[in-house]
């Protein structure tokens, strides 16, 4: 291992962090205390700290370095890019040739009649601009009181104010007067968690009813839009019973609701197919787009809309943009990631390589005393951390200390798998080899195997009663 030598010492650099970065998502004091670890470069599947640690990324980043790390492609693109023209806007009748691209060729990619694209800056954004946007929708044919929108607990759909009332952590809602008005919440389709004696089948159809029940109760004429994810990331990867989705779809159909699917962590390439929706056969009136997109390499985001939501909207004047709407270095960046992902046949390699072989070997992590269902989709899998598999149980401890201990023996075995409560998450950069996931394979076991020793000596194996 070669130390780092061209920044500051690893302290200093915490201390410099410590005093002057406030981090998302995390208590300061905790970190201040502990330090941040400090990523200072990156390589395909591979981060590197300031200690000269090789990490493997089993998280992609946050789920969005689809293509790895280190395309010089992307860079060059980049450059070109702000030396042709660095930055204007897309209001006021302007336009730019990398903006007029992208959008092409998203409408090329995604499916059916979704041939427009709103852009954004981010997930978060985006999603406040589908709020904004299915409200608009129904005032625009003539039916305002339509600006209900339904989500799910313990779905994930961005932080804003907006986006995150959207979104069903509560721990969110508490902080900032969330949610804001008109948005409802059902419950998620985690069989696993909550589905008691019912089979999958089943408890995937009555979670899906609860959609249907919610409308008549609010009241059809009230109900603008259902928002989800076709497969819950940030929740913990819960991958809805195969009954769920056709059951949604067919109450949004019935009821004529629009359809939002996030697709910010399933879209290009994550579930095997370009979108999440393809893979779990939604037909989405609106997608979020985000992540994947760039593959983190430049923050960017949108909605893909039909035409026919185009068109409503497009009828009168949409009072919503964001400066770096469209923005012309980050389309260039994610026009370059998208060559990458089609022309290298990216997506072809989950489907045929590396999802085929890392699922095979997830599964074998059920054999571990402490796990139970090891399960994925494409290259987004879970497990679930349990005292007691048999009856699905949940730990006494606070939800969350085990998997803290699993995440941190994660790291110390240089591997990035996030925890989620007492779930353990994967969802590593598309291009990933089969050796290297024969790597992250081996490092999860030691990792889990150090966990359970851990958890036995602290006395946390007990079953919640
Ligand atoms: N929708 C979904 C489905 C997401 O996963 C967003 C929207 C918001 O995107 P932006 O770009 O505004 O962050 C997300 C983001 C985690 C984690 O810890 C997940 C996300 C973001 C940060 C952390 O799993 N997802």
């Amino acid at each position: 291992m070669t130390a780092i030598t061209n920044h500051l010492p690893t302290a200093e650099l915490q201390a410099l962090d410590a005093a002057h970065h406030m981090h998302p998502f995390t208590a300061g004091g905790e970190l201040a205390a502990k330090g941040a670890r400090v990523i200072t470069r990156a390589r395909g599947v591979t981060l590197t700290d300031s200690e000269g640690n090789e990490i493997l990324d089993g998280m992609a980043g946050l789920w969005c370095v689809n293509i790895g790390y280190g395309r010089e492609e992307l860079a060059e693109a980049a450059a070109r890019q702000i030396r042709e023209l660095p930055y204007y806007n897309t209001f006021f009748q302007t336009t730019h040739v990398p903006a007029i691209a992208l959008a092409n060729k998203l409408a090329e990619l995604a499916p059916g009649d979704l041939n427009h694209v709103f852009f954004a800056g981010s997930g978060s954004e985006a999603n406040d601009t589908n709020i904004r946007m299915v409200r608009t929708y129904w005032a625009a044919k003539g039916k305002p009181s339509k600006s209900i929108i339904i989500s799910r607990k313990n779905a994930y759909h961005g932080s804003s104010v907006g986006s995150g009332s959207l979104g069903g952590m509560t721990f969110m809602h508490e902080q900032g007067g969330l949610p804001i008005p008109d948005i409802h919440h059902i419950n998620q389709p985690y069989w696993w968690a909550e589905g008691g004696d019912s089979t999958p089948e089943d408890f995937g159809l009555a979670r899906a009813r609860e959609l249907e029940t919610a409308i008549k109760e609010l009241g059809e004429d009230r109900v603008a839009a259902f928002i989800a994810e076709p497969i819950q990331g940030a929740g913990g990867v819960i991958i809805p019973p195969d009954s769920y989705w056709p059951e949604i779809q067919r109450i949004c159909d019935k009821y004529e609701i629009l359809l939002i699917a996030d697709e910010v962590i399933c879209g290009f390439g994550r579930t095997g197919n370009w979108f999440g929706s393809q893979t779990l056969g939604i037909r989405p009136d609106i997608m979020a787009i985000a992540k994947g997109l760039s593959s983190g390499y430049a923050p960017i985001g949108g909605s893909i809309v039909s035409d026919e939501v185009a068109q409503v909207i497009g009828g009168g004047e949409f009072n919503h943009g964001y400066t770096y709407s469209g923005h012309p270095v980050a389309s260039a960046i994610a026009l370059e990631n998208l060559r990458i992902l089609e022309e290298e046949n990216v997506i072809g390699h989950v489907r045929d390589v590396a999802a085929t072989y890392l699922q095979q070997k997830w599964a074998t992590l059920e054999d571990h005393p402490l796990v139970g269902d090891a399960r994925m989709v494409g290259l987004m899998g879970s497990i679930a951390l349990t005292p007691d598999k048999q009856n699905r149980a949940k730990f006494a401890a606070d939800e969350g200390s085990v998997g803290l201990i699993c995440r941190e023996r994660c790291f110390a075995n240089n591997l990035v798998m996030r925890h989620v409560g007492d779930r353990m998450v994967v969802s590593p950069p598309l291009v990933i080899t089969p050796d290297e996931i024969d790597t992250l394979i081996a490092r999860a076991k030691r990792a889990l195997d150090e966990c359970y020793a851990e958890v036995r000596e602290q006395g946390l194996l007990k079953a919640a009663s």
